[in-house]
């Protein structure tokens, strides 16, 4: 029969080497990194329990993933190990307690506390100080020669500077994708419909373990260093901080985070700084690593199968965590902006039980092409609202396609996606609960129906107390239903009543300004006005002719169009105008005559004060038409030195004729109409 205990085990290696096959080599993680240490955490505590079911090729005992077959393989002469973990203070101690045991100390260990990076492993072999050769870690002891790649990040140096360089030295650090590059990158690969990263890490990895070196150079890598590996022929400090310093002189980049601490105290304090600044902290930092600072101590410690006994690593709270996408519901916004949220099966992420995360438009769920019933990861990071930030490729038995709603779901008026916009909208803006307030306080602004003494407060508490839903409603008030609201004496509720009876005449372009419509601003408005000249004529507009107008594009135009075609709005515009809003009626603009229309010029011999096609364009400015020939047509003709047979012609037709002075006499005696 079989043992249950090492079913289990065998079950929890199976799915383990499967995800560092995920993790490691494609990087394509399928669970969390929190949901990962937590099944390494479950096998290590069974195979401690049961140390008969130890095996040597336990993922407990080994570091990393396979290498790829696609890069050259490069043999680790020092093995590069991994780190054990600690997930709390508790553990912390116990970690120290067993050093001072091992080591028979009494006092305070001193310690080289640093933060631990997100990204991937990286060795880089220097030798007479020319960097020959970078792997990552691989397996521990064999990686993968990723050379040409490396040599494009920035911040590694090709050659160390400085003094007492041994003649071979191999530095380890960590290569990531700093967070604002990071976010940059994704943010445009979103922006272009291409794949964007997971997290820093798996934008680090993917990025350099690419088979042309032009794709990694075109990524904004960063390199750390956290150690050194191999070294021949070489004088070392005795303490890990001061060979840090060391590589910082020779040019290696350090973190700046870097400290000596004393004891248990002094790391967890340390830990807790570090974790304050992790947000403000330019990479993506999982937690703090603790490491023993004498290195004839760390020698004397030595190494479990996998990791350093001399160093530790102090887990920060995960900042992704995986659950189930339960549904999606959408919110309406103050100005009718249409955002999904996704409903979440409350999971603990960075210290805050979260239910909820906006999923922003549809175009962020095409992107992450989630479906109801999937599971997903929710990220959160810095100060940002929580995100999802993939959907993991679990079984989904029922997926449901989530359907982006054609009608509003607080008003059911139209949703108006328009092409190259991210955002969706309402279109009912007068009449929308959701948009109640912001569309009143707008209506009666400064700009649009300057009704003095209804601020936002105000709006807020007649909106609040359901005396008014939309603008309309404004005009139907009675002073003793105002005088009720807080700080609205008589006085001020007489004021108010005689604002909104004052404000009901007005200017049609500050009528439709009031209105609210998307991008129709006072310039726009007017434009809207002047062209269209009354409502009903605006009202039956259609795309093309609203191009017509000054300033109208495409977008503006459907705007107009969407918002006139809602039979809510329309219903609150026929309410303000049986409320009494009135204005001037407009009539067309008079083309301004210009004074020389209908008139034909001639020019002929030579001017001097002017050149001839000056002249001309003077005379045509004033709607003159200007000819070659001189006929009976001509209404003068414009004779400069040595004229010929145009003047002769002109004399015989008994034509006006001027010289050039009196053409410029003529010219300006319009200058200034
Ligand atoms: O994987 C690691 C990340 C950071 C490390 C490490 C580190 O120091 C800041 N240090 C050691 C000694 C090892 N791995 C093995």
């Amino acid at each position: 029969m079989l043992n249950p205990v090492k079913e289990k085990i065998t079950l929890l290696r199976e799915q383990i080497k499967q995800h560092n096959t995920h993790y490691y080599s494609l990087d394509t993680p399928t669970i969390t990194d929190s949901e990962y240490d937590r099944l390494l955490l479950q096998l290590k505590q069974l195979e401690s329990e049961n140390p008969k079911f130890l095996t040597p090729d336990s993922p407990t005992q080994k570091v990393g993933g396979a290498v790829l077959d696609k890069f050259i393989k490069v043999n680790h002469e020092v093995p590069m190990l991994s780190l054990d973990n600690v997930f709390n203070g508790e553990d912390l101690s116990d970690f120290i307690e067993r050093l001072n045991n091992r080591l028979t100390l009494t006092e305070n260990l001193t310690f080289c506390a640093e933060p631990k990076l997100d990204g991937l492993a990286i060795s880089l072999l220097y030798e007479n100080g020319i960097l020959v050769r970078a792997a990552t870690r691989g397996d521990g002891s064999i990686g993968e020669d990723v050379t040409h790649n490396v040599k494009t990040i920035q911040n590694i140096p090709h050659q160390l500077q400085g003094e007492n360089i041994p003649e071979t030295i191999e530095i380890r650090g960590e290569v990531v994708m700093p967070m604002a590059a990071f976010n940059n990158y994704n943010k445009k690969a979103s922006e272009n419909g291409e794949k964007s990263f997971a997290n820093p890490r798996n934008a680090a990895a993917g990025s350099l373990r690419q088979l042309d070196s032009k794709i990694t150079a075109k990524r904004p890598l960063a390199f750390f260093s956290y150690g050194i590996g191999l070294v021949n022929n070489g004088d070392l400090a005795n303490s890990h901080f001061q060979r840090l310093q060391q590589l910082k002189k020779w040019g290696l980049p350090l973190t700046n985070e870097i400290e000596v601490k004393q004891g248990f105290q002094g790391c967890l304090d340390y830990y807790q700084t570090i974790l304050t600044l992790r947000d403000t902290l330019p990479y993506e930092i999982d937690g703090i690593v603790y490491k023993v600072d004498d290195i004839e101590l760390q020698q004397q410690l030595g190494f479990i199968s996998r990791a350093p006994r001399w160093a530790i690593a102090h887990k920060f709270p995960a900042q992704e965590e995986q659950t189930k996408l339960l549904d999606v519901e959408f919110q309406v916004g103050r100005t009718g902006a249409i955002t999904p949220v996704a409903i979440l099966e409350p999971v603990f992420v960075g210290g805050v039980n979260i239910s909820r995360a906006s999923l922003h438009n549809n175009d962020e769920i095409e992107r992450l092409g989630i479906k109801i019933g999937d599971t997903v990861v929710v990220r959160r990071a810095a100060d940002v609202i929580p995100q999802i930030s993939r959907s993991l490729p679990e079984q989904n038995l029922s997926p449901k396609t989530i359907v982006f709603p054609s009608n509003c779901p607080v008003c059911k008026s139209e949703i108006e996606k328009i092409e190259g916009e991210a955002v969706a909208r309402c279109s009912g803006g007068l009449y929308c609960a959701a948009q109640r307030k912001e569309a009143i306080q707008y209506f009666s602004s400064r700009k649009a129906m300057n009704i003095d003494g209804l601020g936002e407060k105000v709006v807020e508490q007649l909106v609040d107390e359901k005396l008014i839903n939309n603008p309309a409603d404004l005009f139907v008030l009675k002073s003793e239903q105002l005088i009720g609201l807080e700080r609205m004496g008589p006085k001020k509720a007489e004021n108010l009543i005689n604002a909104l009876n004052n404000s009901k005449k007005t200017t049609f372009a500050k009528f439709l300004l009031a209105l609210g419509i998307r991008e129709v601003g006072e310039a726009t408005a007017k434009n809207l006005a002047e062209y269209y000249l009354t409502l009903d004529a605006l009202k039956s507009a259609d795309i093309d002719s609203l191009q017509e107008v000054d300033d109208v594009g495409e977008i503006v135009a459907k705007h107009v169009d969407y918002f006139f075609r809602q039979t809510h709005n329309l219903e609150v515009i026929d309410a303000l105008l049986a409320a009494g809003i009135e204005w001037p009626v407009l009539v067309p603009k008079e083309q301004k005559k210009l004074p020389l229309l209908d008139k034909t010029y001639v020019l002929t011999g030579t001017l001097n004060k002017m050149k001839r096609n000056e002249a001309k364009a003077a005379l045509q400015l004033l709607g003159a038409k200007v000819s070659g020939s001189v006929s009976a047509k001509t209404n003068c003709v414009v004779a400069g030195e040595s004229a010929g047979s145009k003047l002769t012609k002109a004399q015989e037709l008994n034509i006006p004729i001027i010289d050039e002075d009196g053409l410029i006499a003529l010219l300006e005696s319009f200058s200034d109409k």
